[in-house]
């Protein structure tokens, strides 16, 4: 290896007054560098007594805290990301994970669908526990409702749970201050619509903050598939994209939601169907050469999925879930918050393929999961 050296310029004799301009620089430096110590000492003393309140306060607070009102929390915040129990993987394994399958089409005109709603504890990691509010009683996301372009959707909603809720079906063309308005506990509502665009949306809870009501895991996808058949697929999976903000670790006791770290963007969790990791432990599963739909919803509430399968190329993409046409051979698609896109992939060869957000921080929040192709053993992480 050799070094190039260049010749260095020549220096000229110091004056009287350059050399005090550096003395009085060097006094200034010091004098910086000794107030920026003292900073850090007392940011440290303040994040320090103010986790220690904010403990204490989310403690005596749980039950009967307003999240609306909640402004003046200050940053940062604490993360509870990849905090499990020792026995992480026995409860990762021992769980049942969301039935990603679609759902066959209701052969009636009209489709009848009831949900309601409870208020109840899920895990959405190994050992880590939340208080939902759930959709028919099932932990988040909701049921996946399937239907065919063309059908009319009836929907019921009975609210189970203690506060008001609603439903906001983004597949519907409906004035919403009639039919996705609050209804009350111990009431139901029922409407109708014809689900005449096709596509895979988002259904959601419309009530004010929203932002809190699809934190608490209110949210689902309807299928609305396209008159016309598409290219064959064989085999279909549904994923609801979404990610969670604790006020605690959920380990001991249940996590409520954190509503300052939903407003700051900062999830512990993020995950397909609700779970962290949930098919690593448990893959989706296809054949060499078939065909595997996903059909992709980012509920967030706020983060989109850049929907990705490594090893491979997405065959085709109804990008925005727009059904009309698709792209080709394209390598990762963004699917926003409150958006839909349906992919196919079309794998030959034996393996395990992650199926990802792109964005990699969601992945190590647990937005990951694997499609097993073909009779492979082992799992991995991506
Ligand atoms: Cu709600």
């Amino acid at each position: 290896m050799s070094v190039h050296s260049s010749p260095l310029p020549r220096r000229r004799p110091e004056t009287s007054s350059e050399a005090l301009t550096k003395v009085a620089a060097l006094i200034l430096g010091l004098l910086a560098g000794t107030l920026a110590i003292v900073a850090v000492l007392m940011w440290a003393d303040a994040r320090q007594s103010r986790d220690d309140s904010s403990t204490s306060v989310a403690a005596a607070t749980d039950a009967t805290h307003n999240h609306a009102t909640d402004h003046n929390t200050a940053l940062p915040l604490n993360s509870f990301a990849g905090v499990v129990p020792s026995n992480a993987q026995a409860l990762a394994e021992a769980h049942n994970a969301y039935d990603a399958t679609m759902p066959p089409i209701p052969a009636t005109d009209v489709v009848k669908v009831h949900m309601t709603l409870k208020d109840m504890t899920v895990q959405i990691a190994p050992g880590v526990r939340y208080n939902t509010w759930a959709f028919d009683g099932h932990g988040a996301p909701g049921p996946i409702v399937h239907v065919r372009q063309g059908q009319t959707v009836e929907m019921t909603l009975t609210n189970g749970a203690a506060i008001p809720h609603s439903i906001d079906f983004h597949a519907a063309r409906i004035a919403p201050n009639v039919a996705f308005k609050d209804v009350m506990p111990g009431q139901s509502l029922t409407f109708r619509f014809k689900a005449n665009d096709p596509g895979i949306f988002m259904y959601h809870c419309g009530t004010k903050p929203v932002l809190a009501h699809i934190a608490n895991g209110m949210y689902g996808a309807i299928v609305v598939e396209p008159k016309q058949a598409l290219p064959k697929a064989d085999r279909e999976y549904v994923l609801v994209a979404s990610e969670w903000y604790l006020d605690s670790d959920g380990i001991d006791k249940p996590a409520s939601l954190s509503m300052a770290k939903a407003r700051a963007v900062m999830p512990d969790w993020t995950t397909f169907n609700g779970y962290a990791n949930q098919y690593v432990t448990h893959p989706l599963v296809s054949k060499p050469g078939e065909t595997v739909r996903f059909w992709v919803v980012a509920a967030g509430p706020t983060l989109d999925t850049n929907f990705h399968v490594v090893g491979t190329i997405l065959n085709r993409a109804w990008a925005n879930g727009d059904m009309t046409r698709f792209q080709r051979n394209v390598q990762t698609v963004a699917v926003p918050a409150g958006g839909g896109g349906v992919f196919d992939v079309k794998i030959d060869q034996p393996g395990l393929y992650p199926f990802v957000s792109h964005a990699f921080a969601h992945v190590d929040l647990g937005q990951v999961g694997l499609l097993k192709v073909g009779n492979v053993k082992g799992t991995m992480t991506h």
